[in-house]
């Protein structure tokens, strides 16, 4: 399959993409297996919104990662796994054998009950049974919805009632670093307050002690064994192309998450070719995301994008810093990866425990360095280039979100001149608009305002599961007309885009995207705390981290106890990805007359921008601002 080889023909293939969209990602959808064909590429119109592409198209999207390979190269290898602890061996499965694995998981479910359409809740460490169990809804046309092993019960519980699952795959833990994180535990906790879930599979992994429910739950491996070396085969059942692959929940200015809905044949056609072109993926290559396959970094770029390119690709168990800041490194020499795309959060905090974990790595394998999920920092970038890319690697900044399926603005590798701290240019079938305030579009270069998009793609997302109009609202009614990121953006004299960071109460903490309402929701589950408001402050390496304020009912003299107790909570509801970085304890929160709390201030405090609060006279009691003040942690 032919890839974009210069910026020429980017530019070229850029305006036919605006200018005949239907036929260049007709072009692009060719080379797929399809059971049937489309007849109608786009239908769309960003009101209700309505977008479907490939309409009346037919195909399953794991023949295309699997069965279609299995002639070229079915003894490639599709998955090599690293697992937590170095002294375990890696395991490589080639694209013959995770095409069985997945036809044999795909069996073990429709044993279980499962059928086209039914959702199904995978929570799971990163190892190559969470990739089967992906693969493996896919093939039956279950709908999969991962939850990140590192959201604790209460998530785990609301997302699985939201979208009503019927089955739970998880694991009995996972090793993380020198932990073991307790996944069925937390499943059996979640599981008291989901009465959709009739079963639970259990994958052995650390063998831990778990309580199994007669009935309910089963192990992986009894399972697969129940199919007496059956099962090896599994027809693809026959998928609409619009018909929904995945939810992926992802946070909101509301305290519930919102399920992010992708289609079949769209997402499939997007997710390769930008895999393809942003990386310049050749064959034989192998491609490692660090990303958890519990974020969409995970599903569009370890799982689907590098399997329907035919790539290898790796993933990793553990932590960058275990059993040393030198793992990444130590990995990409053991395995010679030649494509390493992580986040800035990972990269700054490598960089911070010094050169002597990078020295004793040749790294000469790597070709294509990239990140993804925060704007990176010129020092950090710049640390990236010289010492991970031995300034020998072309670094790409991808710019995309969980709505948008894949990355929408990055360099293509050495292809696209970069800029640190800029995603640079639109790739071809993207239409970016800067608004103002008032919703007019930014002409020109040289303009800072609200990144929005004036044209469907294919992997743009399609709904919020069971909540059409959130998705309206949240994106497709603030601009008219266009879809709308929730990023503040800068267009440069170049016409390259700089993103600004997040303009709504979401903060990325450490490249994870958390809802302020959400933790607020998760600490006020503490018995003494009456109200509480989160705001992010900026963190030398988390990029974001987590700054509240808390108004307790009673007097608690033994404030550190309190602290400690608040971020238990936290951990406990929400899960250790939320955990506050600073707690300060108040009287009472700035809010206007209509009791609306004026975060624009406490962003400021959190900020340590006290000169600077900007208007207060609005506010009911001002005088709650300069206790605030007196007690802001540095
Ligand atoms: C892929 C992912 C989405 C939000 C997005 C931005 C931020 C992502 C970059 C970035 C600056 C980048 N999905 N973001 N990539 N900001 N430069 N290259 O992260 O749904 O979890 O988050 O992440 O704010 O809206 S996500």
């Amino acid at each position: 399959m032919q890839r974009i080889n210069t910026i020429e023909e980017y530019q070229k293939e850029y305006k036919h993409s605006v200018e005949n969209p239907e036929a260049f990602w007709a072009e692009q959808a060719e080379q797929f297996t399809w059971q049937k064909k489309w007849d109608t590429v786009l239908e769309w119109n960003f009101d209700e919104p309505n977008i479907k592409w490939f309409v009346g198209g037919q195909l399953n999207i794991t023949e295309n990662c699997l069965d279609r390979h299995l002639k070229e190269r079915g003894e490639q290898t599709a998955i090599l796994w690293e697992p937590n602890d170095p002294n375990e061996p890696a395991r490589k499965i080639s694209y013959k054998e995770l095409h069985t694995d997945v036809c044999r998981f795909a069996n073990v479910l429709k044993n279980n009950g499962a059928k086209k359409g039914d959702r199904i809740c995978i929570y799971m460490p990163m190892v190559p049974e969470l990739a089967i169990a992906v693969l493996a809804c896919a093939r039956i046309g279950a709908i999969h919805s991962v939850v990140f092993g590192g959201f604790s019960f209460k998530s785990l519980s609301d997302r699985i009632h939201d979208a009503t699952c019927n089955i739970v795959v998880t694991a009995d833990g996972g090793f993380r670093g020198a932990k073991d994180i307790p996944l069925k535990s937390v499943v059996d906790e979640a599981l008291e307050t989901s009465p959709s879930v009739k079963k639970v599979i259990v994958l052995k992994r650390t063998n831990t002690n778990v309580t199994m429910k007669s009935g309910r739950d089963a192990w992986w491996h009894d399972e697969i064994a129940l199919l007496g070396g059956r099962g090896e085969d599994c027809p693809a059942e026959i998928m609409d192309a619009e018909d929904p692959l995945f939810i992926l929940y992802t946070s909101g200015s509301t305290g519930k998450p919102k399920g992010v809905v992708h289609t079949t044949a769209g997402y499939m056609v997007y997710v390769d070719y930008t895999f393809r072109n942003v990386f310049q993926y050749n064959n034989g290559e192998v491609f490692w995301c660090t990303a958890d396959v519990g974020w969409i970094t995970g599903h569009s770029y370890l799982v689907y994008g590098p399997l329907l390119a035919g790539a290898t690709t790796v993933m990793f168990e553990g932590i960058p810093t275990y059993p040393d800041a030198g793992r990444f490194w130590s990995v990409i020499d053991k395995h010679k990866v030649n494509i390493f795309y992580t986040a800035p959060t990972a990269i700054r905090s490598l960089e911070a425990m010094g050169l002597d974990f990078v020295k004793p790595y040749k790294l000469d394998s790597l070709r294509v360095l990239g990140t993804v999920g925060e704007p990176i920092n010129v020092e950090a970038w710049n640390w990236y280039h010289e010492n991970i890319g031995k300034k020998n690697c072309p670094i790409v900044d991808t710019y995309w979100q969980t709505e948008t399926g894949g990355i929408v603005i990055s360099p293509l590798a050495g292809i696209t001149k970069t800029k640190p701290g800029f995603a640079t240019l639109p790739l071809p079938g993207i239409q970016p608009a800067l608004m103002d305030e008032s919703g007019k579009e930014l002409i020109g270069n040289n303009v800072d305002g609200r990144l929005c998009f004036k044209f469907p793609w294919p992997g743009i997302i399609r709904t919020t599961y069971g909540n059409h109009k959130r998705c309206k609202e949240t994106y497709f009614d603030i601009y008219k007309g266009y879809y709308f990121t929730g990023d503040g953006c800068r267009r440069d004299e170049d016409g390259y885009y700089r993103i600004t960071g997040r303009v709504d109460d979401v903060i990325k903490v450490s490249g994870h995207l958390l809802g302020t309402a959400e933790i607020e929701n998760a600490i006020n589950q503490h018995p003494d705390i009456v109200e509480s408001a989160v705001v992010g402050f900026p963190h030398d390496i988390k990029g974001w981290g987590i700054y509240t304020f808390v108004i307790c009912d009673h007097e608690r003299k033994d404030t550190d106890n309190l602290k400690k107790e608040i971020i238990d909570t936290v951990t406990k509801y929400m899960g250790p990805i939320a955990k506050p970085d600073k707690i300060q304890i108040v009287k009472g929160l700035p809010k206007t007359r209509s009791g609306k709390i004026m975060r624009r201030i406490l962003r400021k405090i959190a900020e340590n921008d006290l000169e600077n609060l900007g208007d207060t006279s609005t506010l009911l009691d001002p005088s709650v601002v300069e206790e605030i003040k007196i007690g802001a942690i540095k």
